[in-house]
Order: structure tokens, then C-alpha cells, then sequence
């Protein structure tokens, strides 16, 4: 446990520190390297937010996502095997959204079928990465005399199905959804100012920070499908027709990346290949399409 001293220092401009460190950390840190690729960047620079650790919405994600999902009290409480109520008074939570480098999202726009070796290097390596960012916030505050917790990276963590398909006890884009990062989509991404072609990750503190807003009009607001705009590219760019104007079939979009396209593993020497062409060549891709819009009606 660090001094309080320490602990004050960092109280002066949590937010700011908090941010400046994860950014430091994407800069820096050679795991954000494809080492087969001549050391291409995975990941550019990070948009952190923060939510709230008690807003009402995480009470919500247990009717919206599963009656398992946790809120962000409850996974602080059992990472340290205590009751909820039993944590400190004010809770947040962090949480980070990672845009796929240009040269990444360049290789899967030529592709119809399945993706190329570069994004499901990015898939696999990029979810390490991941990993390491949620280990080193932690890491950082708890050597600053904090709780903290990564729910990614405990062993509660788990995955589960339901009629719709796949889901888990920690949504990390729910979670950045509260933390106003953007809003959910027709093909379920998340679409931020930095578009759609992400990786996000959170991490749960009683580190005091302010909540930052949600600004959306609704959950679905940053898609412009949603907005009245004809836009279909994701539905055209699925190959496995798991998307349509109803909306993502999580079923469908599983299946075919596991079966029709699991060879790609061992050809890509990885666990997970991924797929993403919803994510690439879409007006989403790397900005919140509707933004311009909002401009002209202003
Ligand atoms: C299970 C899983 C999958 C499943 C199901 C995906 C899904 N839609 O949930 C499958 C195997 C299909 C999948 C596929 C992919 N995945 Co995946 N997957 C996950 C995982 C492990 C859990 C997701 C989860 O818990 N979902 C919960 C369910 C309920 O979410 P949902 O159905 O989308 O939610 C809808 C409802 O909640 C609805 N809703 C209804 N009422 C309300 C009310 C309110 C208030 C709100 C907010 C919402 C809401 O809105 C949502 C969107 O429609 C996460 C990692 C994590 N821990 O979060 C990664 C994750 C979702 N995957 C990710 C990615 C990138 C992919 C792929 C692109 C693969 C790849 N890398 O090449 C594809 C993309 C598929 C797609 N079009 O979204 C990213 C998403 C980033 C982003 N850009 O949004 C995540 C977050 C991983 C990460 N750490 O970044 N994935
Ligand atoms: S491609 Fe168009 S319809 Fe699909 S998620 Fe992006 S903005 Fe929405
Ligand atoms: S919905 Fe699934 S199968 Fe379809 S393009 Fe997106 S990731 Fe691939």
C-alpha cells in the first residue's frame, strides 16, 4: 500500500492522470506491435471516459444484457470477496476505446469473404493488448492505494448464450455506452467519434471521477440507419447474412466465423480469427457518420 501522500498527489487531477497514463501506455508499450509485421501499430491513440460506478443504467444491463451481468459495484465487491454494500461510498468505472490503425482497417476493405491475416493479427494480438492495458491501470492504481479491478480478467468472468446468441457478465461496450462513448448500431457495434473498428476495455475503481455524459440522443443515434439516412453498407458487407434491417444475428455472425471461416485459424496461427468486414469500408468505419449531420441541421 502506498503512502498518502501519493495517494493525495494523485487525487489533484485524477481524470487527467488517468487519461494521460492510458494514453502513454498505447504509445509506448511494444505489445500494441504486430512483431510478423514490421512492427505495425495496432492501435492508435485512446478515447477514456468514465461512468458513475452507481448510475442506474448498470441495474438496466440485467434486463438488457442478462440477469447475470454485473453491475460495477458488484464486480469491485467480488474481485476483493466482499459484499457489495460493503464497498466504499463512490465508485467509477474507466473505460477506454481502442481504434484499429488505418493500415488495419485498409487491409479488410478489399475483402469479401473473410479477413485478412493483419486483422485477425490484430483480433488475437489487439484482445492481448487489451489485456495489458486493463493489468496496467490497475496495476497503477492500486500502487496508488486504490481498489481496482479489471472484471474482463477475473475468473468470474464468463460467457454464456441465450435464444439471441452469445453474450457475457461484462459487456465491455454496454459499459462504454454508459461512459458516453457512442451509441449501438444495426450490424450491434458500438459507433464512437472514432467510429466503429475498435477494441474497448474497462476497468472498476473507487478512485473518485467525474462521470462524463452521455450526449446521444438514444441508443442508437450515431448509426445512420437509425437516423433516417439510407445507409445498408454493413447488411451488403456481411458475408454470412447475419445482418438486415432487423438488425445483427449474433447466431448467424458466430457460426460462420467459427465454421465457414474457422480454417483461417490454423492458417493464421491463431485461437480467435474474427471476421469484422461490417467493420471496414462503411461509412462508420473511423468516424461517427452522423456527426456532419447534426452540423447541417444546426
Ligand atoms: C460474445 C461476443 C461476441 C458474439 C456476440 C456479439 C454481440 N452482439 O454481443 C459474436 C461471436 C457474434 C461476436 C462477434 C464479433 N465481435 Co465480439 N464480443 C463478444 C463479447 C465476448 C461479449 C459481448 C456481450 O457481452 N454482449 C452482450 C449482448 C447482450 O450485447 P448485444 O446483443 O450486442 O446488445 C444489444 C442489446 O443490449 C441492445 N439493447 C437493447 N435494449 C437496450 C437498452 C439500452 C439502454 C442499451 C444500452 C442497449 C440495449 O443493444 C445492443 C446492440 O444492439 C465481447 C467482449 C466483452 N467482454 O464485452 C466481444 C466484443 C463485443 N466483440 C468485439 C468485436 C470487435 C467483434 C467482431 C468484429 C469480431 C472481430 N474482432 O473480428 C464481431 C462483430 C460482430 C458485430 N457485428 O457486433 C468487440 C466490439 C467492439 C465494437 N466495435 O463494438 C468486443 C467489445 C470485444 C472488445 N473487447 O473490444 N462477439
Ligand atoms: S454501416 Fe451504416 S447502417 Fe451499418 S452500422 Fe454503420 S452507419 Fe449504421
Ligand atoms: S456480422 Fe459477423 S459475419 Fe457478418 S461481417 Fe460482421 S463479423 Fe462478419
Amino acid at each position: 500500500m502506498c503512502s498518502q501522500k501519493a495517494k493525495e498527489g494523485f487525487q489533484a487531477e485524477p481524470a487527467q492522470l488517468v487519461e494521460k497514463e492510458i494514453k502513454a501506455f498505447v504509445r509506448t508499450s511494444l505489445l500494441n506491435r504486430l512483431s510478423d509485421t514490421d512492427s505495425q501499430i495496432i492501435f492508435d491513440e485512446p478515447l477514456v471516459q468514465f461512468a458513475d460506478g452507481d448510475d442506474p443504467i448498470f441495474a438496466d444491463y440485467k434486463a438488457v444484457v442478462a440477469p447475470i451481468h454485473l453491475t460495477p459495484r458488484e464486480a469491485l465487491a467480488q474481485a476483493y470477496s466482499k459484499n457489495p454494500e460493503d464497498m466504499p461510498a463512490r465508485i467509477s468505472v474507466i473505460s477506454w476505446i481502442l481504434p484499429l490503425a488505418e493500415k488495419i482497417r485498409e487491409s479488410n476493405r478489399g475483402e469479401k469473404l473473410a479477413p485478412t491475416r493483419l486483422w485477425s493479427h490484430s483480433r488475437w494480438y489487439g484482445e492481448k493488448f487489451n489485456d495489458a492495458v486493463r493489468e496496467h491501470v490497475v496495476e497503477l492504481l492500486i500502487a496508488k492505494g486504490y481498489l481496482a479491478v479489471a472484471p474482463a480478467l477475473q475468473p468470474y468472468f464468463k460467457r454464456d448464450s441465450n435464444e439471441r446468441g452469445r453474450y457475457s457478465n461484462w459487456s465491455e461496450r454496454h459499459i462504454a455506452y454508459a461512459a458516453g462513448h457512442g451509441t449501438f448500431s444495426l450490424s450491434d457495434a458500438l459507433i464512437t467519434e472514432r467510429g466503429i473498428a475498435h477494441r474497448c476495455g474497462s476497468v472498476v475503481t473507487d478512485l473518485v471521477l467525474p462521470a462524463s455524459l452521455r450526449t446521444a440522443k438514444s441508443r442508437l443515434s450515431n448509426c445512420l440507419f437509425y437516423v433516417g439516412v439510407s445507409c445498408k453498407a454493413c447488411i451488403n458487407r456481411c458475408p454470412a447474412g447475419a445482418i438486415t434491417e432487423n438488425g445483427h444475428d449474433k447466431i448467424k455472425c458466430r457460426a460462420y466465423m467459427n465454421e465457414d471461416i474457422g480454417y483461417l485459424k490454423k492458417e493464421y496461427d491463431v485461437s480467435v480469427a474474427g471476421c469484422g468486414l461490417c467493420q471496414t469500408k462503411v461509412p462508420c468505419e473511423f468516424r461517427n457518420p452522423t456527426k456532419n449531420l447534426k452540423k447541417k441541421a444546426e
